[in-house]
């Protein structure tokens, strides 16, 4: 969107960037292109960052609230091809970068991608950084700087090996150090009485410094923060200890404090219970709130108003230390009575949950949690003295009721209810699809919300169009572009106007095009990395997302043998290369199991003469952000096949899709709503209902039964357990098999019938390729409601406003 007024943004672009491609006065290498390049675009941001902040104070009206967004995990990927495209810099940095004999793409490619995040969660923050700068929401999103953020992946012998990933190794051009931001975040000591006062000594300090990173809007001068937080010594050296000659004492204090910025928990849903983990948590929680009190004291020389002018939403329960840590700076610093400091707390204060699995819901030992922050767990009893009290006056029937939502668990080893916490401090709590909304008021969640009914609602996950369209896949924006203008990069509703394309020609040969384009992208990364050429022919048949037994690879693996074996027996199928990617949690060992079980059934596929025209696997390794934007793009099938009532939501389904994409899934997350936006038609739905799978486990579920039921899973499965993919080890997925006949927690031999069938039927409309590209059209159209635009509204309209004058929550 470059416009006459921006040339004086372009000539200073200019202008940094030859300056800072000169200081080597060699010719610049790609990385240090792209590290100039950074330099030169943070200049513009770091303005546009001091004019949005000048701006948010500003606003008078009260209309909105700035939003606190704490969070352990913002997955954003690289910055630089974002950054250029939202200042409209990427034509003179493509003519630039020409003159010195560079590429775009390759110093695109130079950079490290910033994986401060697991999967799913850590993403949907990032997205909505993304959209907080697009609606020019005061906002900042707050995390945790570390060091190491996810683990690379590589594969060894086709098992997975963590390597820490150093993406901070060669510096950081985009953040900025913000000195005057610094705040002590204590641990551990005791509580001292005074009166009715109580007074925290903490054993120990670390200081907290800001870091920013700045994501500009695509079309407007607003830019969002994500402010990340690390840790340091309040001391220096021990000189002392220095001059005896001793180092490793001198330095130990400001290593002790570095450890806390190592590393992101590699652990997706299950609970990894490590006092660093709640330390961290702690840390991000008592910074960022500090922060915020201390802004609206500058700006506003009081606490009053600061729940109606400041917003904190808790992203999942990792940070939901905060309304306790509130409390103490409203009560025990800035002497606020009880009940007045909880009316803010709970006015602030708004919850995401992202998970129904009872043993992902967070907890943490009495014990550590005392031990680590007194205050806080004195803080905890006391509202949960309160909030029992009420809840037995209310429901005196039911004896038991406190037991079940009390925020301490008295069974066995006590431990602290992080949800517990997060919802009694909460206004609003929401799921993140209709279904998983749903089945979090009647499960997991059922008796608080008896207590609270009308603090539950739903707000359906979404993605940035920005990134997942216009920079993942040019092409098909452009064409976009040419068949209903341009709007829909705002709004991206618009694109229900593409049904009206889906008879045109030129449309239809331009999409298939573009796809034809993105799936030789792909083969090229798939060439150079692993060294294997695919057939952009062939149907790509795309699943990648964390490794879970719940997101069932291990059922796409024993299609794939069902395939391989019909195939190898003369079935004239349809070409399709599988390609499935992912990281497994470091101590998840089944799910590293099936990794190694997909590499084992490439392997002999791959030297089979007789299917390696029909069939292909492919394993890609270190799946983030980068390998999405490349694997996005090109796949013509989403494999979406959850355990109906497992995956929350789903965001990879909706980039899918987004991009013209089928999907096969489940009536499960999002794939519902975005079955319903389509029509059921357009999507390959299959296998049972969130319903059924509960009517099954209840009615005594036998997966042995399903097997001996269908020859042709038997003989799959068989051949897993027989070592047909590990002749060496013929035990080797013994593990996996015996799972799989004898429980099979997620369903897969309930499903796989149908799931086969439900493949059959893509095979068949890829084989018909005028009907297959009415499906994509039908699909790109109907995803305007899954832009994080529209997700990041509702939040603003039903959580973030202020509350009316008058009403309470
Ligand atoms: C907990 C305790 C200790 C260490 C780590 C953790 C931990 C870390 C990450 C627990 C859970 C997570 C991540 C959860 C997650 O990514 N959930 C996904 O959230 C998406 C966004 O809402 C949904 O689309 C997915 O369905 C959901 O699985």
């Amino acid at each position: 969107m470059s416009t006459n007024d921006d040339t004086g943004l372009i000539a200073g672009f200019e202008a940094a960037l030859r300056r800072e491609l000169a200081q080597g006065g060699t010719p610049p290498t790609a990385a240090i292109a792209m590290r100039a390049a950074a330099t030169a675009a943070r200049e513009t941001l770091m303005a546009r960052w001091a004019a949005a902040q000048a701006h948010d104070r500003a606003r008078e009206d009260g209309a909105v609230r700035r939003v606190h967004y704490l969070s352990m995990e913002f997955l954003i990927g690289r910055s630089l091809g974002n950054a250029i495209a939202a200042l409209g810099l990427d034509r003179p940095l493509r003519a630039l970068l020409a003159g010195h004999g560079l590429s775009l793409p390759e110093v695109l490619e130079g950079e490290a991608d910033a994986a401060l995040g697991n999967g799913g969660l850590g993403r949907l923050a990032a997205c909505f950084l993304d959209s907080f700068a697009e609606l020019g929401l005061p906002s900042f999103g707050y995390g945790l700087r570390y060091r190491y953020g996810m683990f690379a992946q590589r594969v060894h012998d086709g098992q997975q090996v963590e390597v820490p990933d150093d993406w901070m190794r060669d510096g950081n051009p985009w953040e900025i150090a913000r000195p005057e931001a610094q705040y002590l975040v204590g641990f551990g000591g005791r509580v001292e009485v005074e009166g009715d006062r109580r007074r925290w000594l903490p054993a120990e300090y670390l200081v907290a410094c800001a870091h920013d990173l700045v994501v500009p809007a695509h079309h407007s001068p607003h830019v969002s923060t994500l402010r990340l937080w690390e840790a340091r010594a309040v001391g220096t050296i021990d000189f002392e200890a220095f001059r005896r000659g001793n180092h490793a004492d001198a330095g130990r204090a400001l290593e002790d404090a570095d450890t806390l910025n190592w590393v992101l928990y590699p652990d997706d849903s299950t609970h990894a219970g490590r006092v660093l983990r709640l330390k961290q948590e702690a840390f991000l929680v008592s910074a960022s709130l500090q922060d915020l009190v201390e802004r609206h004291l500058a700006e506003r020389g009081t606490l009053d108003g600061l729940s109606a002018r400041n917003a904190i939403h808790l992203n999942d329960t990792h940070p939901a230390l905060a309304p306790a840590e509130l409390m103490r700076l409203l009560v025990d610093e800035h002497g606020l009575a009880w009940e007045a400091a909880w009316a803010v707390v709970h006015d602030a204060v708004s919850y995401t949950n992202h998970t129904l699995m009872p043993e992902a819901l967070e907890t943490w030992p009495l014990q550590m949690f005392g031990e680590l922050l007194p205050r806080h767990l004195e803080i905890v009893y006391e509202i949960n003295a309160r909030f029992l009290a009420d809840v037995r006056q209310r429901f005196p029937e039911d004896a038991d009721m406190a037991r079940r939502v009390s925020l301490i668990d008295e069974d066995g080893e006590r431990r602290v209810r992080m949800a517990a916490l997060a919802i009694v401090a909460s206004h609003k709590i929401n799921g993140v699809s209709a279904l998983h909304s749903e089945l979090m008021v009647q499960t997991i969640f059922a008796d608080q919300a008896r207590l609270y009914p009308e603090r539950f609602h739903n707000v359906t996950n979404g993605v940035t169009p920005r990134r997942w369209l216009m920079q993942a896949n040019p092409e098909l924006a452009t064409l976009i572009d040419g068949a209903i203008g341009d709007g829909w990069r705002r709004d991206l509703d618009r694109l229900a106007a593409l049904r009206g394309a889906a008879a045109d020609p030129a449309f239809a040969d331009g999409l298939a095009a573009a796809k034809r384009r993105n799936k030789e992208r792909l083969a090229r990364l798939v060439r150079e990395r692993i060294g294997l050429v695919v057939d952009v022919d062939s149907l790509f048949d795309v699943q990648a997302k964390r490794i879970h037994e719940y997101k069932r690879q291990l059922l796409n693996l024993v299609q794939v043998v069902a395939r391989y074996q019909a195939i190898v027996d003369g079935a004239p199928l349809q070409p399709r290369t599988v390609f499935i990617a992912g990281k497994a949690a470091s101590a998840y060992h089944q799910a590293k199991l099936i990794i190694r079980l997909a590499h084992d059934i490439a392997r002999v596929i791959d030297n089979d003469p007789r299917s390696s025209a029909r069939l292909k696997l492919v394993f890609v390794p270190d799946y983030g952000v980068g390998i999405a934007e490349t694997l996005v793009p090109a796949a013509d099938l989403s494999e979406q096949i959850s355990t109906a009532g497992t995956e929350a939501s789903g965001t990879g389904n909706m980039k899918f899709a987004l991009n013209g994409a089928l999907t096969i899934g489940t009536w499960d997350g999002a794939n519902i709503e975005m079955a319903q936006a389509m029509g059921e038609d357009n999507m390959f739905v299959f296998g049972l209902r969130a319903d059924g799978v509960a009517e099954l486990k209840a009615r005594g579920y036998d997966p042995s039964a399903c097997i001996q039921r269908d020859p042709v899973l038997a003989r799959a499965v068989a051949a897993i357990a027989g070592g047909e993919f590990s002749p060496g080890e013929p035990q080797r997925y013994r593990r996996i098999t015996d799972e799989l006949q004898r429980r099979d927690g997620y369903l897969l031999m309930a499903d796989f019938g149908a799931y086969m069938q439900a493949q059959e039927r893509v095979d068949a409309l890829f084989g018909t390729p005028g009907d297959w590209t009415g499906r994509v059209v039908a699909n790109i159209a109907a995803m305007g409601e899954f832009s994080s635009d529209r997700t990041v509204r509702e939040y603003v309209a039903r959580v973030w406003r202020p509350v009316q004058a008058g009403s309470t929550r």
